[in-house]
């Protein structure tokens, strides 16, 4: 690191809440959803796709700068409205039905949901699950299942 980027964190880490202390992400990232859309019809077993660019994905523990591993959040809020999502961005993602780790650094996977409606999201995690500042995340998208 040279002493401008130096210079840089300290005034960050100096004027910045506690909260928004993460791993820094470049601004340019995203995480998105290669093959469903918002109001997509779909039948179960669903496959969802992970996309991600302006970053790589690596295996959750693995220290390297613009990394990550993806989470899906099923059947939640959108992440930064959740109840305990300060807690998470400080200590990292949950791990439980509405909040699935990919921590092997897999880019897709195949979900059971039963008929009706179920919203997923994307949120990038950290060697520690904790998402990045500023936290790398997709639009929360509504999907169909039908029978
Ligand atoms: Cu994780």
């Amino acid at each position: 690191m040279n002493r401008f980027a130096a210079a840089a964190l300290l005034a960050l880490a100096t004027t910045a809440p506690a909260f928004a202390e993460g791993t820094p992400a470049p601004a340019e990232a995203r995480v998105y959803f290669v093959n469903l859309e918002d109001g997509a019809s779909v039948q179960s077993p669903v496959l969802v796709q992970f996309g991600l660019s302006g970053m790589g994905v690596a295996p959750a523990g693995t220290e390297r700068d613009n990394t990550g591993h993806h989470h899906l959040l099923v059947n939640r809020a959108p992440f930064g409205e959740g109840d305990g999502d300060a807690d998470m961005k400080l200590y990292g993602v949950a791990a439980d039905d509405n909040h699935l780790h990919f921590g092997g650094g897999q880019t897709e996977t195949t979900l059971e949901l039963p008929a009706g409606t179920h919203t997923l999201q994307l949120v990038l995690g950290d060697l520690n699950h904790a998402p990045h500042d500023p936290v790398v995340q997709s639009e929360q998208i509504t999907i169909t299942v039908t029978e």
